[in-house]
């Protein structure tokens, strides 16, 4: 029997022991890298977006709970399409995760949409407490049936109107701007209700749109106003605070079955951490937002009667009524 001393092991031994460990080595890393489980995951805003900062907080926290064994890949800034597609590549199994508003949500998941109409909201806490309690959880039971999951209700913010034409002071001013809006039924029949032409389009073609002029303006939170730079093309700002606009972290179910008991978990503590990023990110944007776009000579109207909006939606409120029942939009209102 070859007996092995230290330092006097032969030569063609050393070499076989030696290869035998780079290749176990390799093996090792190999295989550590095929444990290694890969997450994409896509948003249309920008590296400097609220959506980006909560984006990356989620990714860090999904390393950090996994011990690394989990790592996510971030696809920002539309390159993987405009929120619809990518809703439908995680329906597909081609994307894991997107970070989207709700706005085109209310196609695949119509429950959804009730968290879209204009004036819902009084502020930021009612909507998050709103979104994190019984009711926001009951919308999210609804995803499963749907293919998805809704892992943590996410913030895009207050949305506001830009538009390139004229200040607008009052509903009336808002008669034939050719407004873009997101793909959403709820939006779409309230700017049509005030006399806009609602112009359906994914975001990723918006910036475009507004330059050549295809349309007059469109209606965002600050912080996507700002990090999108719409500064750049829109001079009238109106802070009419007219919808809520919820975020959400979305999978799928197929994807989700796929983890272990374990990764769910990280999956959906990472969630709540990148959501509560984007929250504060929101409210950091807004803080300084409205200054830096009239820094760049966006003229804005601050002084907004809300009321007067609220009024000359009246007809819409039926539509909403009928369509959601008035119970269920009362006890959003009701949450204190
Ligand atoms: O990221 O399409 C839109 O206007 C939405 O606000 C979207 O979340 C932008």
């Amino acid at each position: 029997m070859q007996t092995i001393r230290r330092g006097l092991l032969a030569k063609p031994f050393r070499a076989s022991i030696a290869a035998l460990l780079c290749a176990s080595l390799g093996t090792f890393s190999a295989t550590a890298q095929a444990q290694t489980k890969t997450i994409k995951l896509g948003h249309p805003q920008s590296a400097t977006s609220a959506f980006h900062a909560g984006s990356e907080a989620f990714a860090a926290e999904v390393e950090r709970l996994s011990k690394g064994s989990m790592k996510v890949q971030l696809f920002p800034g539309g390159t993987l399409g405009g929120e619809r597609e990518m809703v439908e590549a995680v329906q597909l199994g081609t994307l894991e995760v997107v970070v989207t508003s709700t706005g085109p949500v209310g196609n695949f998941v119509p429950e959804t949409l009730i968290t879209d109409i204009p004036f819902l909201f009084r502020d930021y806490e009612h909507a998050r407490k709103t979104l994190d309690g019984p009711i926001g959880q009951e919308i999210l039971s609804k995803f499963p049936a749907k293919g998805m999951v809704g892992l943590a209700w996410a913030e895009n913010g207050f949305r506001h109107v830009t538009n390139s034409k004229r200040a607008v002071n009052s509903p009336d001013d808002l008669k034939g701007l050719k407004l873009r809006t997101m793909e959403n039924p709820i939006h779409m029949l309230a700017f049509r209700t005030l006399g806009a032409q609602p112009t359906p389009m994914a975001f990723p073609e918006v910036f475009g749109a507004l330059q050549q002029g295809t349309v007059d303006g469109q209606e965002n939170p600050i912080p996507v106003i700002v990090s999108s730079k719409f500064g750049q093309v829109q001079k009238n700002l109106t802070l009419t605070g007219h919808v809520y606009s919820p975020a959400l972290f979305i999978t799928s179910t197929a994807y989700f079955g796929s983890l272990s008991a374990e990764q769910k978990k990280v999956l959906q503590d990472a969630a709540a951490v990148g959501a509560t990023a984007m929250r504060r990110k929101v409210n950091e944007i807004e803080n300084k937002g409205i200054d830096d776009l009239k820094a760049q000579g966006v003229t804005v109207v601050s002084n907004v009667d809300k009321a007067k909006f609220q009024a000359a939606l009246a007809p819409a409120y039926a539509d909403y009524a009928k369509r959601f029942g008035a119970e269920a939009i009362d006890r959003i209102k009701a949450v204190k």
